[in-house]
């Protein structure tokens, strides 16, 4: 078999990017995105905060109250954690890397891998700047940043990534990959914890290289025979999980802005109508249905707001999606006074449709 060329693509301060993307003039402010918990004014915690608030010793999970005491003094703004908004970015890059690559399997909102075997023709030379051209493409479109890692198989992809953020690329072939992992900490490993590290401490190992001399037979006395397995090839850098998708995507939208600011339905509709083009050609390529139409906008002010319709019968015609964005427009500027400066338009609740032709034969069918 031909090497493999996997990426790891992983979006840089995923959340507070996206705060500073819809407000460019604190981006080089301290920027810490929370989870308010509501109880008081600064109860809850920190979900992420971009590099120049790290510089402050800001971290993930940090009580926010601490977070504000880090940074006393500093111009530091914070939000709200919004994982509409987040949703809706990650499902722009994340329909661009399909357009790249043979498979995409989506690991989280900020994290996807692509197998790009074909694309680099398994060469790790073209990789380099087959990643550029996806950040620069990203970077154009979107304007979010993110740091790939590149590897002959996840697991190196992974910790490739990890090794340099933000806007990092790191590549690792083949022939390096046991170099690589040799002096990393156990811990580095998927699926080894602190139990796990403690015990692996006891038998004298510290570091990968150390797990990847061990012998495997003992690693398999004292860990099980699935895990010692798993332990002495990921050590050695063998890894053959393919990238796969993960199941059908929940949601097919599309967001955009208005030429200008405006409470105009005729104006919003063109631009929704265009939006839903769009949507409806996916839809049909994956041949599914939705049972669900929902609106979002962001106002002048910066709020975002969502609506949605739940169908009586799933549908899969663009009138439908027309009609309900309309009537769901109608409604929303009736109760707002804000002008509307981007719109987007989301399908969700699918189903397949399967010719009942085929759901037969395949009933039938043995092989
Ligand atoms: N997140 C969270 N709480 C945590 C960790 C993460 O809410 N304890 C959220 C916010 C992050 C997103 O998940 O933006 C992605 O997590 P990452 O670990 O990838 O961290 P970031 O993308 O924020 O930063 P990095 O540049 O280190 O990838
Ligand atoms: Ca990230
Ligand atoms: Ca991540």
């Amino acid at each position: 078999m031909q090497n493999r060329v996997i990426m790891l693509a992983d979006f840089d301060y995923f959340f507070a990017q996206c705060e500073e993307l819809r407000n460019p003039s604190i981006k080089d402010r301290p920027v810490v995105v929370g989870v308010y918990s509501g109880r008081t004014e600064d109860s809850g915690a920190v979900s992420t905060s971009n590099y120049i608030a790290r510089k402050y010793d800001v971290k993930s999970g940090m009580p926010l109250f601490l977070a504000k005491r880090k940074l006393e003094g500093t111009d530091a703004v914070f939000f709200r954690v919004d994982h509409g908004y987040y949703d809706q970015i990650s499902d722009r890059i994340m329909e661009i890397f399909r357009g790249y690559a043979s498979s995409l399997e989506q690991v989280s909102v900020d994290e996807a891998y692509l197998d790009v075997t074909e694309q680099v023709e398994g060469s790790f030379e073209k990789a380099r700047d087959y990643a550029q051209k996806i950040k620069a493409d990203v970077k154009n479109q979107v304007d979010i940043s993110f740091t790939i890692g590149v590897g002959p198989n996840k697991l190196i992809a992974k910790i490739a990534c990890d090794s340099q953020k933000p806007d990092g690329l790191t590549i690792i072939k083949p022939e390096e990959a046991a170099a690589f992992l040799a002096p990393l900490p156990v811990d580095r490993l998927l699926g080894v914890g602190k139990k796990t590290t403690a015990r692996m401490e006891q038998m004298g190992i510290k570091t990968i290289g150390d797990l990847a001399k061990y012998d495997c037979q003992r690693l398999i006395e004292v860990f099980g025979k699935a895990l010692g397995i798993y332990f002495h090839n990921a050590a050695n850098a063998v890894d053959n999980e393919p990238v796969q998708e993960q199941g059908e995507a929940e949601s097919i939208s599309r967001i955009g802005t208005l030429k200008q600011d405006t409470r105009d339905l005729a104006f919003i509709l063109q631009k929704t109508d265009e939006l839903t083009e769009d949507i409806y050609r996916e839809v049909t390529e994956k041949n599914l249905s939705f049972k669900t139409v929902s609106i979002y906008m962001v106002m002048t002010d910066l709020s975002s707001k969502t609506r949605s319709v739940t169908l009586e019968q799933p549908a899969k015609d663009k009138e439908t999606i027309k009609r309900n964005t309309r009537s769901l427009f109608e409604k929303f500027l009736g109760e707002s006074t804000l002008e509307v400066r981007r719109v987007g338009v989301k399908v969700s609740g699918f189903s397949r449709e399967e010719p009942r032709q085929r759901q037969l034969t395949s009933f039938f069918s043995t092989e």
